[in-house]
């Protein structure tokens, strides 16, 4: 019988050292590759170099692929690469996207290696243009050969950029959204009437803020543990062949009571697109407070969300602290499955070459 006394130290010959455990458990950690595709999703990547997104349950690596090297050069990842080396010699896809699908294409093996064992995989892209508009949807289909869940993020163009940008846009959104597992769509006209000045360059960059908020979201929604703890699970029940989406987010300092209300009502009525989360099929709401959050506000704000959309709808809540919050509310609301007759952003029936890619 064991005593207590007896010397221990061999047994590490048998047992896992903590090294050996360590490893194992890195090995499986949740793999989060976030990519970046062209030079608006590249832009988006290199804000989050500006923010600590580690994570001790989650391997999270940033990835920026763009066929233009010079561009590429200015972004901040944990991996970039030019896509389509021999056919654009690294100088961009000139606004065609079926350069921008050749050139993913041409460079499937090094897209495939980094999302090699991905679990959660966010491609992020600006859609009007020839490298985002065509490579992210071939991206995306890459990553769900690889078995990851693939979370679509993406910008609409400005009308004033004219129609040949908002046709390339609805054949590259069209074909994102039957790649992906869902699409998060933000429309710069809409993202544009909330900047002070009328800078475009600060509109953008004002947008990827926007989109990586929504990158930061999804990330947190699995890898922070909170008392209502959604994990993949739960993202997958919302993101999983939901289609197009849209993001909303709300934050209020009024008093309990009044809070949770304003803070969910700026959450739905999310000017980053015209789509109508009422419309949705699926819903993550994210509640985020202080020390001072309450629990009846997590079921305030899932009473509001249940008389808001559809009854047959997914809900999945979340509910956080964060100690910055204290006083105040924060709700973030992915809302999935809208119909994307919508606005035709999406055509019903487009050249859809994706999905015939083995
Ligand atoms: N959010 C955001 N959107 C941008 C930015 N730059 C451009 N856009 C939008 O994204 C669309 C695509 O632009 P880019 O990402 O520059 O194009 P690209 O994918 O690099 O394609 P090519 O340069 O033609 O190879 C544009 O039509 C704009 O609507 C940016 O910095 N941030
Ligand atoms: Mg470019």
């Amino acid at each position: 019988m064991y005593s207590g006394n007896e010397d221990l130290s061999d047994l590490s010959d048998i047992g896992l050292k903590d090294e050996e455990l360590d490893k194992i458990l890195d090995e499986n950690r949740l793999k989060i590759r976030i990519i970046g595709v062209g030079g608006a999703g590249s832009n988006t990547i290199n804000k989050m170099s500006e923010k600590n997104f580690e994570s001790d349950v989650a391997d999270i690596r940033t990835i920026a692929v763009n066929t233009d090297a010079v561009h590429l050069k200015e972004i901040r990842a944990n991996k970039r690469f030019v896509i389509g080396k021999a056919l654009s010699r690294g100088r961009g896809a000139g606004a065609d996207p079926s350069k921008g699908e050749q050139a993913a294409r041409e460079s499937v093996n090094e897209i495939d290696k980094a999302l090699e064992g991905s679990k959660i995989t966010v491609i992020v892209a600006g859609m009007g243009g020839g490298t985002g508009t065509g490579a992210a949807p071939f991206i995306a289909s890459r990553s769900k050969k690889a078995g990851s869940l693939a979370i679509g993020i993406c910008s609409w163009p400005l009308k004033g950029e004219g129609k040949v940008r908002e046709e390339n846009a609805r054949l590259g959104l069209t074909n994102f959204v039957r790649a992906a597992d869902s699409v998060i769509l933000f429309q710069n006209d809409e993202i544009v009437k909330l900047v002070p000045n009328d800078r475009v360059d600060a509109a953008l960059a004002f947008a990827d803020s926007i989109m990586m908020q929504a990158i930061e979201g999804i990330i947190d929604s699995v890898t922070r543990t909170t008392q209502v703890n959604t994990e993949m699970s739960d993202l997958e029940k919302v993101m999983s062949k939901k289609g197009i989406g849209t993001f909303g987010v709300g934050v209020s300092d009024s008093p309990a009571g009044q809070r949770v209300q304003e803070a969910f009502d700026q959450a739905m009525n999310s000017p980053f697109s015209n789509l109508k989360m009422e419309q949705a099929r699926a819903m993550l709401i994210s509640i985020t407070g202080g020390e001072d959050l309450r629990m009846n506000e997590q079921t305030e704000a899932m009473e509001l969300a249940r008389q808001k959309i559809g009854r047959d709808a997914i809900i999945i809540p979340r509910l956080g602290t964060d100690r910055n919050l204290t006083g105040k509310i924060k709700i973030l609301v992915f809302a999935t499955g809208i119909p994307t007759g919508y606005d035709n952003l999406v055509a019903d029936d487009s050249d859809f070459s994706v999905n015939s890619i083995d």
